[in-house]
């Protein structure tokens, strides 16, 4: 970044996604015009780009793309939708809907997202309105799903202390609720101008936060509650820890400056883990996320927007810019950070009783994917549950589902359609694949390279052989993989990673931080299935000989010399 840019906000040209926001209208653009178009399946660029912050993606099926072209036909176009959902929380009618919209409107799929939300995929342009409608029908929204502006809020699930887990979800919801977009346009295009719940509506076009431009690029906030890191705390944009004393929430150490995506080959752009500030209490958790919001909005760069993250206004300026700036602007200083520890980032299966007496049950969803396959019923088994369910469903940040809130009455009950359908805590399968996740990938992502959520399942079945003959069945490794380096699965963070090249090639990385701690490192580049398992191989056998006790497969690979330890994104490449 120049000189100049450092010293001025925005002082370069800004690119051409700022003129769209720019123009839109607090983002309204052509949209509502544009969805009565029946000529076409698909929406003119410009509008595309404003349907993300309403929660929507155009995109291809890229499986039938050579055959259309064949025939002469317009790509098979089609949206995602993004239901978010603050800490992934919804109730038994919720996931109802869900279900029945997914039925109705989209492939008759559900997938569960990497931050806690849902994602249909599927939907024609014709039937865009009544999804979106009937998500609002159930009280719940597709708004700021996606876009330059903060996405869900993530949090631990926790099925474990039950006070804790409310609290802290309750400030999910609240920083997530202060952070929407408050345009009516959304109301307007969707709901022809309905007034649904929520408290959004103050009346004008004003967007206190945001301003006319919205943020330069997307911003993530989570919040972790110790020994968990399930949500990753270290990859979002803002972290929260919570500071758990004697049972009690006792506030928040504060992370900033973590982020995933990257481009291959290009060193400017790189994974980043965020770093801890400081500490405040939870009353003082929205003005922290407020303001850091608002310095990300005035520094961000507007004008590249593949170095528009946060990462890189915190690296490019240092972090002790930022925690000048963020004083100033609250106005008070955060306090020393607090003691935590970290002990695992992936889910934790099967039954737990929480400190409210009642239970949670966490089921095994490969890759976040819920349909019906073949003799396993899993959507229909959770339509069954949800029928007679009356605590509450919970996303992990790992892609599974925790049936939460069960009183010991309704049990049992449970238990029977559990074992009905056959739905399964994971216990059968290896530790490795307990703790996996693959971003959605092809046949609808219109940026993947290659192969993920339909490959992961197969590679594991033979990554598992080797597994079970080094003795590792039940060692927790974490694994991810994406198919392409934006890192919607996280996978810089992972044990063992593959980010997707080229069709059928991965780069392999390997030794991030079993708790979701360290950044991992390039290991081989650009190989297919054969040399991933010959790679591995020697690997998970060294390691089960030699790993000291307690070693995790990341740390190990990084002590026997596989991979350089990463300290800092910057450097990631080196
Ligand atoms: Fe993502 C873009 C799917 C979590 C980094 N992500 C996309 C798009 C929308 C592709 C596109 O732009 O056309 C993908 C849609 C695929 C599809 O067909 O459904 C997509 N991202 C996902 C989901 C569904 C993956 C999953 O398997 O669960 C996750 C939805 C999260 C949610 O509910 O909000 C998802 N994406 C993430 C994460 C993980 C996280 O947030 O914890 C990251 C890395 C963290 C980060 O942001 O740094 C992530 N997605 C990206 C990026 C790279 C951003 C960057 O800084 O460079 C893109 C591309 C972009 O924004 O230009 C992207
Ligand atoms: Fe698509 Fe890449 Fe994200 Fe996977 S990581 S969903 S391929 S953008």
């Amino acid at each position: 970044m120049s000189e100049n840019n450092l010293l001025s906000p925005n002082s370069a040209p800004h690119s051409d996604v700022e003129e769209i926001k720019k123009r839109s209208n607090y983002l309204r653009g052509s949209l509502a015009e544009t969805l009565e178009d029946v000529i076409t399946g698909s929406i003119p660029e410009d509008d595309n780009r404003l349907m993300k912050f309403h929660g929507s993606y155009m995109q291809d099926d890229r499986d039938l793309r050579n055959e259309r072209q064949k025939q002469k036909l317009e790509p098979a176009y089609q949206f995602m939708v993004r239901v978010r959902a603050p800490g992934g929380v919804v109730t038994s009618d919720q996931w109802l809907m869900m279900d029945r919209i997914a039925q109705k409107y989209a492939n008759g799929t559900i997938r569960l997202t990497t931050r806690q939300s849902f994602q249909l995929h599927g939907v024609l342009k014709w039937n865009m309105k009544n999804t979106i409608r009937e998500v609002n029908d159930a009280l719940l929204s597709t708004l700021a799903a996606c876009g330059d502006v903060n996405r869900n809020v993530m949090c631990n699930p926790n099925p474990y202390q039950s006070a804790v887990h409310s609290e802290v979800y309750e400030w999910a919801r609240r920083i997530s609720e202060h952070l929407n977009p408050r345009t009516r346009a959304y109301h307007e295009i969707w709901l022809d101008g309905e007034k649904v719940v929520d408290s959004r509506d103050n009346g004008g076009e004003q967007e206190p936060i945001y301003g006319p431009v919205y943020l330069p690029r997307k911003f993530k906030i989570g919040i972790a509650v110790p020994p968990s890191n399930d949500v990753d705390v270290f990859s979002q944009d803002l972290g929260f820890i919570a500071i758990v004393e004697d049972g009690r929430l006792k506030g928040f150490n504060v992370t900033v400056g973590g982020g995933m995506g990257m481009t291959h080959g290009d060193p400017n752009t790189y994974p980043q883990i965020g770093q801890v500030i400081g500490f405040c209490s939870p009353e003082q958790v929205i003005d922290v996320a407020e303001k850091t919001v608002t310095i990300q909005r005035d520094y961000g760069d507007r004008s590249v927007r593949k170095h528009a993250r946060f990462k890189y206004t915190i690296d490019d300026r240092g972090i002790d810019w930022f925690i000048n700036e963020l004083t100033e602007r609250l106005g008070w200083k955060l306090e020393e950070a607090r003691p935590y520890h970290f002990d695992h980032n992936g889910d934790r299966y099967g039954w737990v009783k929480g400190t409210n007496g009642k239970w949670h049950f966490t089921l095994f969803i490969q890759n976040g994917r819920v349909k019906d396959d073949g003799g396993y019923l899993l959507m229909t088994g959770l339509r069954e549950i949800a029928k007679v369910h009356s605590g509450d469903f919970r996303l992990t940040p790992n892609q599974n589902l925790i049936i939460g809130n069960v009183s010991s009455q309704k049990k049992k009950k449970i238990e029977e359609l559990i074992k009905q359908y056959g739905l399964t805590d994971g216990a059968h399968y290896t530790a490795l694949r307990r703790n996996s996740m693959a971003c959605v990938a092809l046949p609808t992502c219109g940026l993947a390279m290659a192969e993920s959520e339909r490959y992961l399942p197969t590679l594991l079945d033979k990554i598992e052989p080797m597994l079970e003959e080094a003795g590792l069945r039940d060692e927790e490794i974490v694994i991810r993989m994406t198919g392409c380096p934006n890192g919607c699965a996280r996978p810089m963070l992972a044990e063992i990673a593959f980010i997707g090249k080229a069709p059928g090639k991965y780069n392999m990385y390997l030794g991030g931080g079993f708790a979701g701690n360290r950044l991992n490192k390039l290991y081989k580049e650009n190989i297919g299935e054969a040399e991933i398992l010959e790679s591995l191989k020697p690997i998970l056998t060294h390691y089960a000989k030699e790993r000291r006790e307690g070693e995790h497969f990341g740390d190990f690979v990084i002590r026997a010399g596989y991979v350089k330890e990463v300290r800092s994104g910057q450097d990631f490449h080196s």
